[in-house]
């Protein structure tokens, strides 16, 4: 079965990278900050998810993007084909206003109609946060498995916002 490409979105600083080591469990935190260039692709699979009261493992295709607009000839490649999106954003900073609707815009608002919103701090809710993850990637199989059909195809578009 191919695996699941989710993308992690979001401006720069807000904490993508950061999420998405956490999830992929490739890193320690990291002190230091490194900007991702274009995107960065982790590799890695989720076991235990309960499909049609089975328990099975999946491949998961983690896309760390960039948040920089000088990547944005390759957001029609980044938005191929994806089974959900994480949105990641900074509550308490308001600079990016306009930045964070753009990228909602072309990643979210066009694609997808379910959204949940998750406050997440690494720090003190990580296992929250990897809870939260496989209810996510859980969900979005279950809707696969649920509507085979192509005409359905839209229904299974499912997405999640991480505030921070
Ligand atoms: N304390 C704390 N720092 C965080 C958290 N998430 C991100 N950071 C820090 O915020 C900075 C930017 O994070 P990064 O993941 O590189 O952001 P990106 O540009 O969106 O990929 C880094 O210095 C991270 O260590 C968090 O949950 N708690
Ligand atoms: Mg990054």
């Amino acid at each position: 079965m191919q695996p699941l490409k989710i993308i992690v979105i979001g401006p720069i600083r807000s904490g993508k990278t950061t999420i998405s080591n956490f999830l992929a469990d490739a890193t320690e935190i990291p002190y230091d900050y490194h900007p991702t260039k274009g995107v960065r692709i982790l590799e890695f699979e989720v076991q235990n998810i309960i499909i049609n009261n089975k328990h099975i493992t999946k491949d998961i295709e983690l896309w760390d993007c960039s948040g920089d607009h000088k990547f944005e000839n390759c957001w029609p490649a980044i938005r191929k084909d994806i089974h959900g999106v994480i949105f990641v954003y900074n509550e308490k900073s308001s600079d990016c206003l306009k930045e964070i609707q753009q990228l909602y815009d072309y990643f979210i608002a066009s694609t997808f109609m379910k959204i949940s919103h998750i406050k997440c701090n690494i720090e003190s809710g990580g296992s929250k946060l990897k809870t939260d993850f496989a209810s996510f990637i859980s969900t979005i199989l279950n809707k696969m498995h649920n509507y085979t059909n192509q005409e359905d195809k839209n229904v299974l578009n499912e997405n999640i916002l991480f505030a921070k």
